[in-house]
């Protein structure tokens, strides 16, 4: 039966989402908002009271209202056990196994599987969202099949499949969620063609970008893919700064003046790239073809070392002038957000907390405390202004716009360390590359 079909024969269909993270949480949200009734699953039952009172456990730019709004009108409900519903999108963490080998552990989306699958119907969808490696889908059908084995699924059962089963992975920007969902383009991956018209008309519900159909497998690569090549390309320019570092260079200069090519567009080196997606998916591929991947492993390679550079060079700085406080600017992962996992920042600045304790005076207009590896440092989180008005030294980790609009007269006599780039009318000979190229 189509999807159409169903919705004039029994209404507007139930969808649930499991997980209710970064992920899906937004995602649950925006459905509700189109008017669909939607069941958010989460094993946590604190998720799952803040959820349904109206409030949210994490950071999304306009989330919390979205949220208030459809838990209030009744169209979003959390709850830790499963109910039966017409789609079920899965949205659970795909983290590293602790082996210490960057082996995906799939062990959140098999049991998200066996889950939905107790109370699966026919007629029902199961899409995957989890960024996952090559063969997750199918994976996921197959506990499926373990589970209700009298079930016609996609690939296993001859004839017409009762349960349509797709991966449709999510390409939003933390900070833009709520926007991304609606407007960025979709790859909709069936296990077969007819599961991924059946995903693509359920997606064309609320998302405005084009829905593309394609098979599970290239939809899970893609997903992989898009956030290798930015990894690689990041690399890149982590690369050349530390090139131009040895070489007492301004490589901002340098990329400003390439990017003027019309064939040329050079990413911004960083203090290493953080986040939970660019450093952690291009593992996903090296899974699958460790053997073919030589690039890929090196770019990991590359922008993990520039952290390293990093604390080698703030320290070096921090050392030639041991009269001066050292401010880091900064914990955050990237710009104007609060989220402070896995950030470059944050591991630069505490690793100079432990090496120059009371010296250090941490900026990082997001948090209102310290994390707490800070604890026993000596460091102190201070406001922008005063660590403007005491220290000598400054380490730019996070380009945050507060930080950007920081005038030249209220720094030009610090000597600066501006790992993002954002003051290029520092003065050549108050930069850290200065140090360099005079030792
Ligand atoms: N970074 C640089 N230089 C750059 C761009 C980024 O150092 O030129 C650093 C950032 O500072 C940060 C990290 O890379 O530490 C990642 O930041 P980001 O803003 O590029 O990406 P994320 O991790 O917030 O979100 C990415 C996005 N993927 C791509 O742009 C290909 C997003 O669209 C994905 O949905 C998301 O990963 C995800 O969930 O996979």
């Amino acid at each position: 039966m189509s999807e159409e079909l169903r919705m004039r024969e029994h209404g507007t269909p139930k969808v649930c989402v499991v997980g209710l993270g970064y992920i899906g949480l937004p995602t649950a949200a925006v459905i509700a908002r189109s008017g669909i009734e939607v069941l958010g699953l989460d094993v946590s039952e604190k998720i799952v009271e803040t959820i349904n009172r109206g409030e949210i456990h994490i950071e999304e730019v306009d989330l919390d209202g979205l949220v208030q709004a459809v838990v209030r009108s009744g169209a979003l409900r959390a709850s830790t056990r499963i109910e039966p519903a017409e789609i079920f999108i899965v949205a659970v963490p795909t983290p590293f196994a602790k082996d210490g080998r960057h082996t995906p552990d799939l062990s959140y989306v098999m049991a998200a599987a066996r889950s939905v699958a107790t109370v699966l119907k026919p007629g029902d969808i199961v899409i995957l969202e989890s960024t996952s490696p090559v063969g997750t889908t199918k994976a996921l059908r197959d506990a499926i099949a373990a589970v209700r084995p009298e079930l016609k699924l996609p690939g296993l059962a001859l004839g017409e499949p009762e349960i349509a089963i797709a991966y449709c992975p999510e390409r939003v920007l933390p900070g833009r969620i709520l926007q991304e969902l609606i407007d960025n383009d979709r790859s909709i991956g069936g296990i077969t063609p007819a599961c991924a018209e059946k995903a693509g008309q359920f997606y064309k519900r609320f998302v405005r970008g084009e829905c593309v159909a394609t098979d599970a497998r290239s939809a899970e690569m893609t997903k992989l893919v898009e956030n290798a090549y930015r990894d690689v390309n990041i690399a890149f320019a982590n690369e050349l700064s530390i090139v131009a570092d040895a070489m007492g260079m301004d490589v901002w200069e340098v990329i400003r003046l390439a990017n003027r090519h019309p064939r040329v567009n050079i990413l911004n080196p960083g203090p290493g790239v953080g986040g939970h997606c660019i450093a952690v998916d291009p593992w996903f591929i090296v899974h699958g073809a460790e053997g073919e991947t030589p690039l890929i492993q090196t770019a990991r390679g590359v922008n993990d070392g520039k952290i390293r550079h990093v604390i080698a060079r703030a320290s070096e700085l921090a050392e030639a002038h041991p009269g001066e406080k050292v401010a880091c600017l900064g914990l955050a992962f990237k710009a104007n957000i609060d989220d402070f996992r896995e950030s470059p920042a944050r591991l630069v600045a505490a690793t100079l907390a432990r090496k120059f304790g009371e010296r250090v005076r941490i900026v990082e207009p997001y948090a209102k405390e310290l994390p707490i590896e800070y604890g026993g440092t000596g460091a102190r989180l201070v406001e922008l202004e005063a660590a403007l008005a005491s220290c000598g030294v400054l380490v730019v980790l996070v380009d945050h716009d507060v930080f950007r609009r920081v005038p030249l007269a209220a720094r030009a006599d610090k000597l600066v360390y501006d790992t993002r780039g954002i003051w290029p009318d520092q003065p050549a000979a108050r930069q850290a590359r200065a140090l360099r190229k005079a030792g």
